[in-house]
């Protein structure tokens, strides 16, 4: 079964095809030396947080077997590899020293994609958060904006000459909402207020880094990466309809509307009244940086009811191992709506890909034809989406292999590649081989 990534489909030929992780989610080595606690480290020991009870102390012991992930991530034929940087391990409390254990093996991932011809796609944060400054008040307190510049900072000086590409945040959404108000994330506070605020600070840090890495001589590209699902009202019924465009101003506009238009969409101010954020007068300028790109991440839709939460499943609707309906329609939507309503800047998706239980087969193999399903037809809606003037300028798989899916543990596989968390070995399922033909093939259509 092979991926239709066609080469007549006219996609521009440095169009970039990738894979992605995130630190706390492959790395493990959380108690080496001179690495801090992130809040994450600290949530994962709190009883009931994680569905498994596990933690990610070891996780896939990617910083011990660097050079076998480096050489398995070129066997995929892939011209990017988006990672993510973890803060306590470069800089353990957030502030002050940095840790020269923690940059070098930056360095040598880095160092290693390059000379295997893979561009480094680095995220400076993806959720893991300096427990040091969790003490402090945490992204509710304005005086880690700075402290983010700070490491975005050090960051940049160490590596950002080698780096193809700079993203500030991942999904500040699901850090403010699933970490601050559900309190299913790091670190775990309900609190709506607490959410607002936060999505303020972290929209606020990603704009004065901008700032600060384009003083200091910024030559890799610079962004953002939001995640993004379209909300459908589950009946034509006017509080379903009210419900779905709140939720998508909660989820959407509250995001891009300060970054590409300088300001916070009203109806979604209004409604959260008291509990809208303290702001400065400078900051929605600060924000509003112009973007050298942006990162979207899709996995789904979200149904919109006023009578409660809507199951996919109970619809007879596809789902994947996570629950969450399998949408590629959607996802095409999403990017053609994007482009209508935002003058975009040139638009990776970031991440894309799904969960599914990948039962190793009595050949030792994973053929996990539903994960080459869901990529085939997300692929088939981003390439659609690009004939019809979307500017999309890469893709990437989540994830390159399985991994701690922060809440739901390890028994959640997003990977291409199968990972045996008793032997940590590394196994390439059936979709990272068609993964890999189908750039074969579209490489050498871009050429012809
Ligand atoms: C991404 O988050 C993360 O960046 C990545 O680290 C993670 O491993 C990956 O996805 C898979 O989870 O929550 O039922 O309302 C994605 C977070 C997932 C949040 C979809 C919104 C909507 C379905 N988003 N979710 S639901």
């Amino acid at each position: 079964m092979s991926l239709p990534i066609d080469p007549e489909h006219r996609l521009p030929s440095d169009f970039v095809w990738g894979v992605a992780t995130s630190a706390f989610q492959i790395e493990g080595a959380a108690h080496d030396d001179g690495k801090g606690e992130s809040i994450w480290d600290v949530f994962c020991r709190q009883s009931g947080a994680i569905a498994d009870g596990s933690d990610a102390s070891v996780a896939c012991d990617h910083v011990h077997r660097l050079d076998e992930d480096l050489d398995l991530i070129a066997s995929l034929g892939v011209d990017a590899y988006r990672f993510s940087i973890s803060w306590p391990r470069v800089q353990p409390q957030g502030w002050g020293p940095w840790s020269e254990e923690g940059l070098g093996f930056y360095d040598r991932l880095v160092d290693g994609l390059l000379a295997r011809g893979i561009q480094p796609f680095a995220t400076l944060y993806h959720w893991d958060l300096p427990q040091v400054l969790q003490t402090q008040g945490g992204w509710v307190a304005r005086d880690t904006v700075h402290r983010f510049v700070d490491y975005a900072r050090g960051v940049q000086r160490r590596l950002g000459d080698r780096l193809a590409s700079i993203a500030t945040h991942n999904e500040p959404w699901v850090i403010a909402t699933l970490g601050h108000e559900l309190g299913i994330f790091a670190p775990g506070q309900k609190s709506r207020a607490a959410a607002a605020q936060v999505s303020h600070h972290l929209l606020l840090s990603h704009g004065l880094a901008l700032q600060a890495l384009r003083a200091d001589g910024a030559t890799a590209p610079l962004g953002i990466v939001l995640n993004m699902s379209p909300q459908d009202p589950a009946t034509p019924d006017p509080a379903d309809q009210a419900l779905a465009h709140l939720q998508d101003g909660r989820g959407l506009r509250w995001y891009m509307d300060p970054l590409l238009r300088g300001r916070y969409p009203e109806d979604v101010w209004a409604d959260l009244g008291r509990d809208a954020p303290r702001m400065e007068p400078t900051d929605l300028a600060a924000i509003a940086q112009p973007l050298d790109w942006l990162g979207v991440n899709y996995y789904t839709r979200n149904v919109s009811s006023s009578a409660g939460p809507w199951d996919p499943a109970a619809h007879g609707l596809p789902v994947t191992d996570m629950g969450w309906e399998i949408c590629p329609d959607s996802f095409h939507a999403l990017l053609t709506r994007l482009h209508s309503d935002y003058a975009l800047p040139p638009t990776y998706i970031t991440e894309n890909g799904g969960a599914f239980p990948d039962p190793v087969q009595a050949d030792g193999l994973v053929h996990d034809h539903d994960r080459i399903d869901y990529l085939r037809t997300h692929i088939a809606a981003v390439v659609r989406a690009a004939q019809e003037g979307v500017p999309l300028a890469g893709y990437f798989v989540w994830s390159l292999m399985d991994n701690f899916e922060w809440a739901s543990g390890y028994a959640k596989r997003f990977g291409i590649v199968h990972v045996d968390y008793a032997t940590l070995a590394r196994t390439p399922k059936a979709s990272a081989r068609a993964y890999r033909d189908a750039l074969t093939r579209w490489r050498a259509g871009a050429r012809a």
